[in-house]
């Protein structure tokens, strides 16, 4: 690829994957609505940019010939504030990839359009969401603003629904919705390779023993996960004590998300 385009790249996930980032293109093009930290290699430009701004959003996207978008609000919070960034934001990007060229999308939503799914449940990519807050609503918008895209006008996009994309589970529900950053990259890479990607739902976990998902339908593109969260189980076992089994994290898919209230504006 000449040119990627990675939105939200000064977030967790940003900061942590952008080494591997910058493997994948010859140019890498950072942007966030807020300033990155430290100093950018020589194949890194940053761009700051609000992704509610439509003309910046079209500026952002021209010459880029994939986007990663980690760009957004990525917790529960008012609704205002997931209005702006996670759906006028998102429709901004896809009115912009397709004044552009239609770059792929490598679209980072999440586990909780299903997160009131229980953890004794194991669903696949055909399973109807089940969103756990207001976070969760604009990830299916997401979702069906991209599908919309694809059956429109043939904009290819991976609907990546991330788990736990940390360094390590840091709690016993990570142990089946972890992904380690390796994995995740070679995910992206899988999906900028593959000949024809579509617009599939990818299930974002490591090769995880007590995983829930099950990404059969997406097995085309020849992704397979190598890191397995269980080797930090006993690690966990000694630090930390196990929640109670009628707790949301021992209970739900979406953990503690279940029980997030409706933020109200100020
Ligand atoms: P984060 O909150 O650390 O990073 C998100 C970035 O988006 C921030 O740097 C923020 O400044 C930027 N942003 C927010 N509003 C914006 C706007 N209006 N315009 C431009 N940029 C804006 O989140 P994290 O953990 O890095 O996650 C990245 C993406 O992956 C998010 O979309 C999140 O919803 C998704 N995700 C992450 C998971 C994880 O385990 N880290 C799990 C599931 C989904
Ligand atoms: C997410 O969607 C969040 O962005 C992230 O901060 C984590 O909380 C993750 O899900 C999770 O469910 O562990």
């Amino acid at each position: 690829m000449k040119r990627l385009l990675v939105t939200g790249a000064a977030g967790g996930l940003g900061r942590a994957m952008r080494d591997r980032f910058s493997k994948m293109a010859d140019e890498v093009r950072l942007s966030d609505i807020v300033e990155i930290q430290g100093s950018l290699a020589a194949n890194e430009t940053f761009v700051r940019c609000d992704l509610a701004d439509a003309a910046a959003v079209h500026t952002l996207v021209q010459g880029c010939d994939g986007i990663i978008h980690l760009g957004g609000i990525s917790v529960e919070d008012k609704f205002s504030k997931i209005l702006n960034a996670n759906l006028l934001g998102l429709y901004n990007l896809y009115e912009a990839a397709r004044a552009n060229g239609q770059p792929r999308i490598i679209f980072a939503s999440s586990n909780h359009t299903i997160g009131f799914y229980r953890q004794d449940q194991h669903i696949d990519a055909s399973a109807p969401m089940r969103p756990d807050g207001l976070y969760g609503v604009s990830k299916c918008f997401g979702e069906a603003l991209a599908r919309m895209y694809f059956e429109k006008f043939g904009q290819e996009t991976a609907l990546v629904r991330i788990g736990s994309c940390v360094e390590k589970p840091v709690n016993y529900r990570m142990l089946s919705s972890w992904m380690s950053y390796d994995d995740f990259a070679s995910l992206i890479n899988c999906a900028f390779r593959a000949p024809l990607l579509g617009c599939p739902i990818i299930w974002g976990v490591s090769n995880n023993d007590s995983r829930w998902w099950d990404n059969s339908q997406a097995e085309y593109l020849g992704w397979r996960p190598k890191d397995n969260a269980e080797i930090y189980r006993a690690e966990l076992e000694k630090t930390l004590p196990r929640p109670g089994t009628d707790e949301p994290l021992s209970l739900y898919q979406g953990g503690q998300f279940v029980k997030d209230p409706i933020f109200t504006e100020d």
